[in-house]
């Protein structure tokens, strides 16, 4: 699904308009054009293909045009054009809170401010009091300072993906590089991309990486970009000996490093980037792999999703860290939607492409009727759906396709079918995405409602939280999945990157609760399946072991589990 892109494209033009000066009405229609296609569930790639793209809310002809030149391009000329009247760093400062165009456009240009950091230096030395004021002056530094302690973070998703084009391109280079941080970590979202090398050849090639926007810092042990999608990238250049000790240290998190440290002193030992080492007489006592590390510390070596500083060190003394779920495990992935809704790819196609990738069974859940945006299916058309599944079937044997719904919660707790109806489907999961501003009791009771209802196996993404976008409905999840409990119900983890739905927290607990889970992908394209691999980023660092995820199981089991 390319919408996250698109999207972004139309705010980058929303905001080169902006500061180039021009008209008002364009900048708006960018970025009500952009909000739009970033959360609709149609794939823009789908629409442009079938040429509709001017079906889309505020999308007009000329917009439809630069979305189109984009996406058979993968470049638009008019943001290059209008990206060079702009001064060097004018778009980045208008990413301050309180930094609009034209105040870009003056400290750029006539201030040499060509970043967020010239202007923390700026701000704080005094030099650009007279040009922005003092009140203004004291703002801006507040909300600078804010910036860097978080911000805009990207989504896992985005991170990775920039992560395996740029190994990749080192790779081509004949050059291993290790990715670290919380990437590494496999959070849900992602400030900065750190990489680790020991090859010195890496700095070289680092920056003559062509998605470089910007070099921050270059030095012998570190280089500093910029890429063009404005994420920053640390390299670091560590001797072959350290490795260990500076993945360790440089995978985090903070907390986890401030614990391995303490445990270090404890033995008479000190620990940094470079090596545990002796506290006295600095002799190495290991640096060159992760597993020493751990293991001299008199711990097992503990897998980076858990390096939170969450009790595994505590568990990794003891011997009793899990054996965490991996994607291999996966038999079968319970949620994803087709052509029947609002997917962009047909059963069969949707089918085959999960089919290659090693599963056993998977579940579509079109939704319900009462999903009128997403092409909601009515019983009639459900009956139709079933009859293309059972063909379906015969022809993919013994790989299985089951026959499932994503059955909205209506605003009354109340399903769309009859338990008749519902009976006569595989797996049924409920989801709220409606009325979702409703008080919190509310919000609560229809989650119980839908946990309670003898039809429903499995609650999709619980709280329906768009990481970036909105927090999760303000659930009361502990009574949710004491519900869950109660009833043998499934929660699941969705896979799909802006959501992580559980997260990591709740779903930890789910499991302590003796719930079980499902990791789903919630793809709506053949690409998206892969997704499931960010839901079991969740699931690892919820500490979750297979036996914890249903969609573990071979098929006759789960089966008998949602019977
Ligand atoms: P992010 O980029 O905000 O998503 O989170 P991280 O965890 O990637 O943090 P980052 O990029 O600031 O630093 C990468 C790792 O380097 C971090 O997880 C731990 C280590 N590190 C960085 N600065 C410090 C520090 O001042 N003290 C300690 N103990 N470790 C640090
Ligand atoms: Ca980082
Ligand atoms: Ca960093
Ligand atoms: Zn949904």
């Amino acid at each position: 699904m390319r919408n996250h892109d698109v999207a972004e494209l139309l705010d980058k033009m929303a905001q080169a308009s902006e500061a180039a000066g021009e008209d008002r009405f364009k900048v708006i229609a960018y970025r009500r054009a952009s909000t739009v296609i970033r959360n609709m569930e149609q794939d823009v790639e789908e629409l442009w293909k079938q040429g509709q793209l001017e079906e889309i809310k505020y999308v007009g002809n000329a917009i439809a045009k630069k979305i189109d030149e984009y996406l058979t391009t993968g470049k638009l000329e008019a943001l290059e054009k209008m990206e060079k009247k702009v001064p060097t760093g004018a778009l980045e400062l208008m990413k301050v809170p309180g930094i609009g165009p034209k105040t870009a456009y003056k400290l750029a240009q006539n201030y040499h401010v060509k970043s967020v950091d010239d202007l923390r230096v700026g701000l704080a030395s005094g030099a650009l009091t007279e040009a922005v004021g003092e009140v203004m002056a004291k703002r801006l530094a507040g909300e600078v300072e804010k910036m860097k302690e978080g911000g805009s973070r990207m989504l896992l998703v985005e991170a990775f993906n920039l992560a395996a084009m740029l190994v990749a391109y080192f790779e081509e280079k004949g050059i291993d590089v290790e990715p670290a941080g919380s990437l590494r970590r496999g959070a849900n979202t992602v400030g900065d991309i750190d990489i680790l090398t020991t090859d010195a050849k890496a700095s070289e090639a680092f920056v003559s990486y062509p998605m470089v926007d910007r070099v921050i810092e270059r030095g012998p042990t570190r280089v500093s970009v910029f890429l063009k999608t404005g994420t920053q990238v640390d390299l670091r250049i560590v001797k072959k000996d350290e490795l260990g000790a500076a993945l360790i240290y440089f995978t985090g998190s903070k907390q986890h490093n401030i614990e391995l440290r303490n445990l270090a002193i404890e033995k008479g030992w000190k620990l940094n980037e470079y090596a545990l080492a002796d506290a006295k007489t600095g002799k190495v006592v290991a640096s060159k792999t992760e597993e020493e590390v751990y293991s001299k510390l008199g711990l097992e070596f503990i897998p980076p999703e858990l390096r939170e500083a969450r009790g595994e060190v505590e568990a990794a003394k003891e011997g009793k860290l899990p054996h965490l779920v991996e994607v291999d495990d996966l038999r079968g992935d319970l949620q994803m939607h087709s052509t029947w809704s609002d997917g962009s790819a047909e059963l069969e196609r949707m089918a085959r492409v999960a089919m290659e990738s090693g599963y056993e069974y998977i579940a579509f859940t079109d939704h319900s009727v009462s999903v009128g945006i997403a092409n909601g299916l009515s019983e009639e058309r459900f009956r139709r759906q079933w009859k293309a599944i059972d063909e379906l079937n015969d022809k993919l044997k013994p790989f299985r396709v089951l026959k499932a719904v994503e059955a909205e919660v209506r605003s009354d707790g109340s399903l769309d079918f009859d338990r008749e109806f519902f009976d006569q489907f595989d797996i049924v999961g409920a989801s709220i995405h409606q009325a979702y501003k409703q008080p919190p009791e509310k919000l609560t009771e229809r989650a119980v409602m839908a946990l309670e209802h003898p039809s429903v196996d499995i609650l999709f993404h619980p709280t329906n939280r768009i990481i970036g976008r909105r927090d999760g409905n303000p659930l009361d999840l502990r009574k949710v999945i004491q519900t869950a409990k109660d009833n043998g119900k499934l929660l699941e983890i969705d896979g799909a990157p802006n959501r992580l739905d559980l997260d990591e927290v709740w779903a930890k607990r789910a499991m302590q609760e003796g719930v079980k889970l499902v990791v789903d992908s919630d793809a709506h394209s053949p690409g998206e399946l892969k997704n499931v691999q960010f839901g079991i980023a969740v699931a690892r660092r919820a500490w979750l072991e297979a036996k914890d995820v249903a969609n573990t199981l071979p098929l006759r089991d789960l089966l008998k589990l949602v019977a």
